[in-house]
């Protein structure tokens, strides 16, 4: 349970009652290097929640809400050089280089640890230790796992407790068991008689280091979300993904949605995209008023742990208990269930404060209030924005909300055993090219898809925008190991499993000539979602192309919706050109990975080619639709 309700008061957890011999020998050593000024074990009780949340407000960490609009939560601001993960700061210390893969920095684990040594020499000097046992997944589950954060960060603990279980429950249930060590720092010692900062972290130096051999992560120098809170990225993607590739199971960068049609059906569905394109949307997606009889509840918004189970399917969990989402954009229109989620005990972090104590980001209604404080803590004025170009909150604030307060939450989120998959949905944000959906024709040329999943870089990403990157599974940046390998355990997975969930592509962001979007998406998408359900269920009908079947117009349901045939014509056609175009720019990624690239995939993109090399482009009219 994450919300927070009063609860009687439980005793201290001293260092003496901890009976696992590997987590004291552990606290120990690393309070020895750190030399903190005490150490706090966490019990995640309400009472120590909100005596940490006081003593933050206290410091000036984090600013109370209105309690009558914001009950229970907190905007912290961050440094300004603190306000995401940092890719190139982070690294894969495998013993052998070539198994972390192009797609990580490696260094070795030997050298990094004496690196990381040096750092953290009394870098918790003057601050409390926290130590917080959490457990990624339903406690007892059979998919969850244990892990232990040390952190030197309060604003950890109180997101940790949001984000996972934590606490006595968790220690109860490890025993003597082995867990995963996460070992976090901010890395700003503070000296004898030093004024602390309200976010501090180390501006110069930052590490986030993973030892998937040894299943521990070495966080140093951030406060920030991926960086700091280690349960997330860190152990549940990328220690997780090495884990699962060992032990025959999968660990992803996706949401888990159950959809229950008008006869009281229920569906479960996962879906992997990249950044910037609605994961928590879609997770949280509420039909249109003409399909009536539709329910989609939300099982999570980024992260799926994957196993087979007796029957021969794939289960999901959830191993997360909250949202970490991106607050710019989320609005009543856009996200409803997402505002109702966050209307109390959440944590905002670098978003912008109203006059009357709450909060407001960019997209949150059409007219920002006539005065804020921006995220850097600053006067904001519409005029200011005009004039300097600066936003209220940053690009990347987010919320902190414990997903149990989720109007959509699903009645099975937490179930031990998971929820069993039906489909498998992979997109990216494409203004050209790809179709608004397709079944490739098989698991082996869904995987394929999947690995070459491209999505536009938007305004809040680094980089020139509008340039298509290839986030393969949209695991990129979350992959802790070689990306060739995750392929090659992609497709055996497929092979092993006997009643595998089928994979869909699909694309909301695709232009037109006039440079709108073709569909319109959100709410919307639950009409692709119907056709996706009725293939998994035999049903719906579709053209076969040259990279799977697509749903023809009187396959999808347009009740209360204006889209034309030719419109539809136009979001589904495939361009010989193009795709000629797309596959060899697909090349450039499979080229980087080519020592470990399953012989598959050569075999399934030269299909592909000559598919289209034989195909007459009379679709680019949009006159026709494609037909092999
Ligand atoms: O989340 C999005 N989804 C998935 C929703 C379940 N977004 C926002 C992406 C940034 C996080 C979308 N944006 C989606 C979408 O399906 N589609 C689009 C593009 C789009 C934007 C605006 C309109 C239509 C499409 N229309 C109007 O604003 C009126
Ligand atoms: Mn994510």
């Amino acid at each position: 349970m994450q919300t927070i309700t009063s609860s009687a008061k439980t005793d201290k957890i001293t260092l003496d009652s901890i009976s696992n011999p590997q987590l004291k020998i552990w606290i120990n050593e690393v309070a020895k290097l750190t030399t903190p000024k005490d150490i706090y074990i966490c019990d995640g009780s309400d009472a120590e929640y909100s005596r940490l949340c006081d003593e933050m407000v206290d410091s000036g960490t984090m600013i109370r809400l209105n309690r009558s609009k914001r009950p229970g939560s907190f905007l912290a601001r961050s440094d300004a050089s603190d306000v995401a993960r940092v890719e190139d700061r982070t690294f894969i210390c495998t013993r052998n280089k070539g198994d972390a893969g192009p797609n990580n920095n490696w260094t070795d684990p030997a050298q990094m640890k004496e690196t990381l040594n040096d750092l953290m020499q009394g870098c918790m000097s003057g601050r409390t230790m926290y130590v917080i046992p959490f457990s990624m997944g339903p406690i007892g589950s059979p998919i969850s796992q244990i892990g232990v954060e040390i952190s030197d960060s309060p604003y950890v603990v109180v997101n940790m407790r949001i984000m996972t279980r934590i606490g006595k429950r968790v220690l109860d249930t490890l025993g003597n068991g082995d867990f995963v060590k996460c070992l976090h720092t901010i890395g700003a010692p503070l000296r004898p008689g030093q004024k602390d900062v309200a976010w501090p972290c180390n501006k110069d130096t930052k590490y986030i280091t993973h030892f998937p051999e040894e299943r521990q992560v070495i966080s140093y120098g951030s406060g920030y979300g991926g960086n700091a809170l280690l349960g997330k990225k860190c152990f549940a993607l990328r220690l997780a993904s090495y884990m699962g590739k060992q032990e025959g199971w999968l660990a992803e960068h996706m949401l888990i949605l159950g959809a229950e049609s008008p006869s009281g059906e229920k569906t479960y569905v996962t879906a992997a995209f990249p950044s910037a394109c609605g994961k928590t949307n879609f997770a949280m997606l509420i039909p249109p008023p003409a399909m009536k009889g539709w329910k989609i509840t939300t099982i999570g918004d980024d992260i799926a742990w994957i196993k087979p189970g007796k029957d021969g399917r794939l289960y999901a969990i959830n191993p997360e208990a909250g949202y970490f989402g991106v607050a710019p954009g989320t609005s009543l229109r856009t996200n409803e269930n997402a505002i109702k989620t966050i209307a109390q005990n959440t944590i905002f972090t670098n978003v912008a404060l109203t006059d009357d104590g709450d909060v407001w980001w960019e997209g949150l209604s059409d007219t920002p209030p006539a005065h804020m404080i921006d995220w850097q803590g600053n006067d904001w004025t519409p005029e200011i924005g005009q004039k300097t170009g600066k936003k209220a909150a940053h690009p990347n604030a987010r919320f902190t909300a414990p997903a149990s307060q989720c109007p959509s939450v699903d009645p099975s989120w937490e179930s031990p055993e998971g929820v069993p998959i039906s489909a498998m949905i992979f997109g990216g944000r494409r203004a050209t090219t790809v179709p608004l959906v397709v079944e490739p024709r098989d698991w082996d040329n869904g995987v394929y898809w999947a690995a070459t999943i491209g999505s536009e870089t938007t305004a809040a990403a680094i980089g020139a925008t509008g340039q298509v990157r290839r986030d393969p599974f949209a695991m990129l940046p979350f992959c802790g190991y070689h990306m060739g390998d995750y392929f090659q355990h992609w497709l055996n997975m497929g092979k092993n499993v006997k009643n595998p969930p089928k994979l869909f592509g699909v694309n909301w962001f695709r232009k037109g000539a006039d440079g709108k979007f073709m569909w319109p998406g959100y709410g919307d998408n639950m009409r692709v979602l119907e056709w996706i359900i009725k293939r998994v269920h035999g049903k719906g009908g579709s053209t076969e192309t040259e990279i799977g079947s697509i749903p023809n117009h009187k396959d999808l349901n347009f009740d209360g919706l204006n889209f034309s045939e030719v419109q539809y014509k136009e979001a589904t056609k495939l361009d010989r050109d193009e795709w000629l175009t797309e596959l060899k720019l697909q090349d450039e990624l499979l080229d980087k990975l080519k020592d470990r690239l399953p012989k598959k995939f050569f075999e399934i993109r030269q299909a592909l080619q000559s598919r289209f090399e034989t195909k007459s482009n009379s679709s680019k009219t949009g006159s026709m639709n494609v037909m092999i």
